[in-house]
């Protein structure tokens, strides 16, 4: 990212300097993907693209929000809360929100946005602009809350104000991720564990269906409440406090307490996930690499089968991808219906994974696929 073309945008646009320039990075995830609002354990990590804040105060108590990615902007007063736009803005206004709903409403902000993450391909595009604008309502505002909370908040923002109820997975991958890192997060407590990306001779490739994931909101509402369904059914007779807390051996003594057979693989889908995860996050540090590409890719499959968020598109991409040359695992990454995958690539065969991969979708999708090498970084910070 050029910093000087974003500053000179803002003078355009505000007619003066950037006094303050955030920045908040996309995120992938590894494996553990519709577990975070089941209390399981997820492993993803922050990316080196995402989100930048250029900021300047001014003198009312107005908040003007732009973007260099987007036509629509506007200068506002509290009263937008009232009649929100659906427009991007409503990300970073719900944080506003969840500021001004804690008395922190000195307002007063120029504010625009510039992002360099691929918008609706499942790298959290959201979660960046909202964990990039809590760390700068923070900062601005000498809140001194810790990146944890500003984590919690942005996800409130969206579960509230957006209309998504998203788990925390993503907001947390954004503000606490560090770079050759993935988080090992354990969702039910906020439990958490750097742990380093040894890959040794592989890399993360990631994937652009290009489809974009648009049933994501509507779909993984009704996603959750199957989740929420199937914990009560089971707790007729048990006590547990998320889906995830059961074994897949717990799961099958009572899934005769489950009566709709679709909440049943929802549920199926969580509890396996959850124990996938744990054992990738061992493998992983054990080196076996091999192991955890088996995991990424019965991920795929228990995503396509029992929970049904991936569609042709990241089908072909997962399973055509996981034949070639040098590749231990593919799965999709994020919430599913579009999106991108993420594959575990040998360095070498990058090049022809991207060369076969790419004419292959086409061909039978009619869409283009983009690839980057994941370069894993650090969370959310301030530039100056
Ligand atoms: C989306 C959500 F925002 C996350 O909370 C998570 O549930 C993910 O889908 C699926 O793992 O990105």
């Amino acid at each position: 990212m050029d910093i000087g073309v974003l500053e000179k945008r803002f003078e355009e646009i505000y007619g003066t300097k950037v006094e303050h320039l955030y920045f908040a990075p996309g995120r992938v995830n590894l494996i553990g993907e519709h577990i975070d609002y089941n209390g399981g354990r997820v492993f993803p990590c922050a990316l080196s693209f995402g989100t930048y804040l250029a900021v300047a105060r001014r003198d009312d108590q107005k908040i003007a929000f732009a973007s260099m990615n987007q036509t629509f902007q506007v200068e506002c007063d509290q009263s937008i809360f009232e009649n929100k736009p659906n427009e991007w803005v409503k990300y970073p206004l719900g944080v506003v929100k969840e500021f001004s709903d804690r008395g922190l409403d000195s307002w007063g902000f120029d504010i625009l946005y510039f992002g360099d993450i691929p918008n609706g391909a499942g790298l959290s595009s959201s979660a960046s602009i909202e964990v990039v604008t809590a760390f700068m309502l923070n900062d601005q505002l000498n809140v001194g809350l810790d990146v944890v909370e500003l984590v919690k908040m942005s996800q409130r923002a969206e579960n509230v104000f957006v209309g998504m109820n998203c788990g925390i997975m993503d907001q947390f991958a954004v503000g606490m991720g560090k770079k050759e890192h993935a988080i090992a997060l354990d969702c039910g407590t906020l439990d958490y564990d750097l742990i380093p990306l040894n890959l040794n001779g592989y890399k993360l490739v990631i994937t652009n269906s290009n489809k974009n994931h648009d049933l994501v909101t509507s779909e993984y509402n009704v996603r959750r409440s199957q989740c929420e369904q199937a914990l009560v059914d089971i707790n007729q007779e048990l006590n547990v406090k998320h889906l995830c807390d059961l074994s897949e051996e717990e799961l099958e003594r009572v899934r005769n307490l489950i009566s709709d057979e679709t909440v049943y693989r929802r549920a199926r889908h969580a509890v396996s996930e959850n124990a996938r995860v744990n054992e990738a996050i061992d493998v992983l540090q054990k080196g076996d690499l091999v192991r955890f590409g088996e995991l990424m890719n019965a991920s795929h499959r228990s995503l396509k089968e029992d929970y049904e968020v991936t569609g042709v598109e990241m089908d072909t991409l997962a399973e055509e991808g996981q034949k070639l040359p040098g590749v231990l695992g593919s799965r999709i990454t994020g919430g599913g219906f579009g999106g991108c995958t993420v594959s575990l690539v040998k360095e070498d065969n990058v090049q022809e994974f991207i060369e076969k991969l790419a004419p292959v979708y086409h061909d039978k999708i009619g869409l283009n696929a983009e690839f980057y090498v994941a370069d894993i970084g650090d969370g959310v910070r301030k530039i100056y």
